[in-house]
């Protein structure tokens, strides 16, 4: 069964729980809102619902249900390689169930059918200065192709709510296919002397991106790796609920990816992948491009603390240990880039900072995030332009929030609202006691 005929199976299958949910059991209590959370930007408030993942605060994150390493094992792999395709991944999330080797093909062909982008996207990315941000850059290709979206056009010429998901289905399936091209053109076009490399149709989504790129294997397995590892973390997290939040006005996937695509450019959320490197880079020129003893690396965390920073790549909103993310590129680089001096400084961090951070006693979790580890891959394989990273992170990430913008349409999701207070009535509800 292809990929959007089981779609809609699962859809249509899944839509009378919603119904008795909130039919029959609305008023049950599984939450409650306290001044501390009103304030603290709704930490842990139970207040959004996905199927496509899981985030554990111990655990991490489970794909459907899947581990990342039980996923890496059971999604179809791209022949000759070690990582599973792209494609299987995006068919896992969206339908729960692990493809075969035929439906990741028929995913892969559709993918390669929709790839093309308008010239005008090269055109207006062309005319942005070419020292604008990639993330910016991205952004707006993204929003530029908002002309193309069929959910907009026959929303409106008038469409039934149940048919809202088929159209997002089209546009995530045409706006998934286009993002490697356009972050490959941007590398190239920012930092490749604006060379640019055609698509090979023979290729699956990773291979044909570390292609266009212009990187040699393994990078097809470093983009298929990223990629999957980036997809999703559950709906929380800035460009996931960014993306949510957006569709939810019924804003087709256009507006809402290049929105959560914003929201992911943030220091304390994807662009952490930058400023690791960042940091790293400074460490080391402090120190005329030596890797520092434990001691020196110490004094270094200790400085960026008190001089009122964070240290990138450490801490969570939701996680408690260290991030399986974080753990499975580290495997890949005990593999591929053992002795590399750059992975052995992110090695020695990961012994010192949990530590520095536990001492300074704020953050709830001394331990790495999946932007600790990333850089250092990228670096090695020849991709040192750092601002570039959360571009990759970019086109990973729309696996997941474009599945849960057809799910949020495939079972009617509301429009998000919540409410405010003012500051005033959490004073005179904290003088009460209790909100009366
Ligand atoms: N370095 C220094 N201080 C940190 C810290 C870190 N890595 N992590 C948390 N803290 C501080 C917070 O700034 C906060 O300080 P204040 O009380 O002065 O405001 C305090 O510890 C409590 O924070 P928390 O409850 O542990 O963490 P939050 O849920 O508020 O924030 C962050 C989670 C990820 C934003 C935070 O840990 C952080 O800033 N980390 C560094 C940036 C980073 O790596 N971001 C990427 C996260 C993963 C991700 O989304 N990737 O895309």
């Amino acid at each position: 069964m292809a990929l959007k005929d089981k779609l809609f199976s699962k859809i249509e299958a899944w839509r009378p729980r919603i119904k008795t949910l909130l039919k029959d059991h609305g008023e049950v209590k599984i939450d409650e809102v306290t001044i501390e959370k009103c304030i603290g930007g709704a930490r842990d408030v139970k207040s959004l619902v996905t199927d496509i993942s899981y985030l554990d605060p111990q655990e991490g994150i489970r794909f459907r249900g899947m581990t990342i390493p039980e996923a890496m094992e059971k999604l179809p792999k791209v022949p000759g390689s070690e990582m599973p395709y792209v494609e299987g991944h995006f068919y896992l999330l969206l339908t729960g169930e692990v493809p075969t080797k035929k439906e990741v093909e028929e995913v892969a062909a559709e993918f390669k059918k929709r790839s093309h982008v308008p010239q005008y996207v090269y055109d207006i990315l062309r005319t942005m200065p070419r020292d604008s941000h990639p993330m910016v850059m991205f952004s707006t290709a993204i929003l530029a192709m908002q002309r193309e979206s069929i959910f907009c056009r026959k929303y409106t010429d008038g469409m039934n709510k149940n048919d809202y998901w088929d159209p997002t289905y089209e546009d995530a399936m045409n706006l998934m296919a286009k993002l490697p091209p356009i972050a490959a053109y941007i590398y190239r076009m920012k930092y490749k002397g604006d060379t640019h490399i055609a698509p090979n149709a023979d290729l699956d989504l990773g291979g044909n991106f570390a292609h266009m790129m212009g990187v040699q294997k393994p990078y097809d397995d470093v983009s298929r790796m990223y990629f999957i590892l980036h997809s999703d973390h559950e709906s929380g997290n800035v460009s996931a609920h960014t993306g949510h939040l957006v569709a939810s006005a019924l804003s087709d996937v256009y507006y809402s990816y290049s929105a959560a695509i914003n929201g992911l450019a943030g220091p304390l959320h994807g662009l952490a992948n930058q400023e690791v490197l960042h940091w790293i880079q400074n460490v080391m020129e402090k120190l005329g491009g030596k890797v520092p003893t434990k001691d020196e690396l110490e004094k270094f965390l200790w400085d960026t603390l008190n001089s009122g920073q964070v240290i990138p790549g450490y801490g969570h909103a939701v996680l408690r240990k260290t991030d399986p993310r974080y753990t499975a590129q580290m495997e890949f680089c005990k593999k591929h880039l053992p002795d590399y001096p750059m992975f052995k400084l992110v090695n020695m961090i990961y012994e010192v900072a949990p530590g520095v951070l536990t001492k300074q006693g704020k953050a709830k979790n001394p331990w790495p995030n999946v932007d600790a580890q990333s850089g250092v891959i990228q670096w090695y394989y020849g991709v040192t332009d750092y601002d570039f990273y959360t571009v990759l992170f970019g086109v990973g990430r729309a696996l997941g929030v474009l599945s849960n913008i057809v799910w949020d349409r495939g079972l009617g999701y509301a429009l998000e609202r919540p409410k405010s207070v003012t500051t005033e009535m959490l004073e005179k509800w904290a003088k009460e006691g209790a909100k009366k």
